[in-house]
């Protein structure tokens, strides 16, 4: 027997629309941001349980749904060519108390028990849960109750932890006092704490994903939108992504959570709190630079220095290199968003750009030189931003502008960048995915 032609068709449209919809799903075994395995942290699962259960609910309705208009279209399809525009409707039921009362009680039961859980599941990950950590913070104990402020702007998330008296629920970022620690793109969180995040923006929406930890918290300017947390139960590194369209390099704003135990959590906060570490006779031309001296630059990171409280200062911090000539106002008249990432401890992060690029090589574990140069010559060339001033009366940039430095200054810029800081713990240098 051979298939007629329009059997032939049909079946065709069949086999395109199932090839169309499992190419469509985009399912990858060992997605990076995959929000239903890999879970390391509480509010993760309880995202997760809750999923499960609406997925049944979803299943059965389904199923039910097809079930019925399945056997509805055999029972009362007209079969082959007795066809007749007189054809009588089959017969109507009417006023069946019974079948009325289970239309409308079955549905509002079903959307009761997924609104009862979902409420139950808010309030869960709107609670709040304050268990102080005791740190050691430049010589003194202090009780930090574990809150870290992220503040998205385009195209990159920072990190800042506030050890001191600061209510940071209270205060919009812009007028928060300066932050004991500012990170970009990763944040370092003890594991086995719950963290509260205080997330907001300073340009447009942004939205916080960390998927292994949590579910999205959108980053609106002018609001902080607490209590949301986070917590780890082991040590390791959780991929992010923003995941609300925020312009031009929307895909390329990504972020880490670095989670590590407390000992380590510790080590890493003395570490950053630390200036810039400089040799004694680099730091002797620093301050003779400082009291407006121009001595001659005798080595690299000397001429490094120079270039960058030049160069570079105008919108980033570094500390002990150029704190004199960076300030937040001055990082206003440059950038819409008025900042631009901490570089101080350049060198304790592994990953920049918005999480796009390798601080150090995951195979080697070498400082990545290469793309730190590709991105120096021209930032534009590895994350599309629109570093040009807005218009004739706004002289503000979105992203870095291409600074036209020449291979010495690019070289010894790297070496500067090379020492902001100690490389960390071999398993937190992860290859960051994108290109
Ligand atoms: C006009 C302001 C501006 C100037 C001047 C500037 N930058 Fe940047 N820089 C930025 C912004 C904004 C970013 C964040 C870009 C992004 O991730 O989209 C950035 C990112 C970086 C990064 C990546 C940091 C990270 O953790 O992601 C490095 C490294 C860097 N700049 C080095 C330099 C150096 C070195 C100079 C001086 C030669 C310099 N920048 C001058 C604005 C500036
Ligand atoms: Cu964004």
């Amino acid at each position: 027997m051979t298939l007629n032609s329009s059997a032939a068709r049909r079946y065709t449209r069949v086999a395109l629309v199932v090839l169309a919809t499992l190419l469509l799903a985009a399912c990858a075994g060992d997605a990076e941001l995959d929000t239903r395995s890999d879970l390391a942290g509480p509010e993760a699962r309880d995202i997760e349980s809750f999923m499960r259960i609406l997925l049944w609910v979803t299943y059965a309705v389904f199923a039910f749904v097809m079930a019925i208009s399945f056997e509805a279209w055999r029972r009362f399809r007209i079969r082959g060519d007795d066809y007749t525009d007189d054809d009588e409707w089959p017969e109507q039921e009417d006023e069946n108390s019974l079948l009325e009362m289970l239309f409308n009680t079955v549905p509002a039961l079903i959307l009761l028990i997924v609104g009862g859980f979902t409420i139950i599941l808010h309030m869960e990950l709107n609670s709040e849960e304050t268990n102080l950590v005791t740190l050691d913070v430049a010589g003194s104990a202090v009780e930090w109750e574990p809150q870290v402020v992220v503040v998205g702007q385009q195209w990159w998330w920072e990190y800042q932890y506030h050890f001191g008296d600061v209510d940071v629920d209270q205060e919009r970022v812009e007028t928060l006092p300066n932050a004991d620690i500012v990170t970009a793109t990763q944040m370092v969180i003890p594991v086995g704490q719950e963290i509260e995040l205080e997330i907001t923006s300073r340009d447009v929406i942004h939205s916080h994903w960390i998927p292994s930890l949590n579910g999205k918290r959108d980053a609106v300017p002018g609001r902080q939108s607490a209590p949301w947390k986070i917590q780890a139960d082991e040590p390791g590194v959780f991929f992010g992504q923003c995941t609300e369209f925020c312009g031009l390099s929307h895909s390329r704003m990504r972020m880490q959570v670095v989670a590590l135990e407390p000992a380590d959590f510790q080590a890493w906060v003395n570490a950053q709190m630390e200036g810039y570490p400089l040799e004694a006779d680099d730091q002797a031309y620093l301050e003779a630079l400082v009291a407006g001296d121009t001595p001659a630059a005798e080595n690299s990171t000397q001429r490094a220095i120079n270039t960058f409280r030049g160069k570079c200062a105008s919108c980033h911090l570094m500390e002990n290199i150029a704190d004199d000539v960076w300030s937040q106002e001055r990082v206003a008249e440059q950038l819409v968003a008025g900042a631009a990432p901490n570089l101080t401890h350049f060198a304790t992060r592994t990953t920049f750009a918005g999480g796009i690029r390798n601080v150090y090589d995951p195979d080697t574990g070498d400082f990545n030189e290469t793309d730190l140069r590709e991105w120096l010559m021209n930032p534009a060339d590895i994350k599309a931003n629109y570093a040009q001033p807005a218009n004739d009366d706004d002289p503000r940039m979105r992203g870095m502008p291409n600074l036209n430095l020449t291979t010495e200054e690019i070289d010894d810029l790297v070496g500067l960048l090379k020492g902001a800081g100690e490389k960390p713990a071999e398993f937190i240098i992860e290859e960051t995915g994108v290109e």
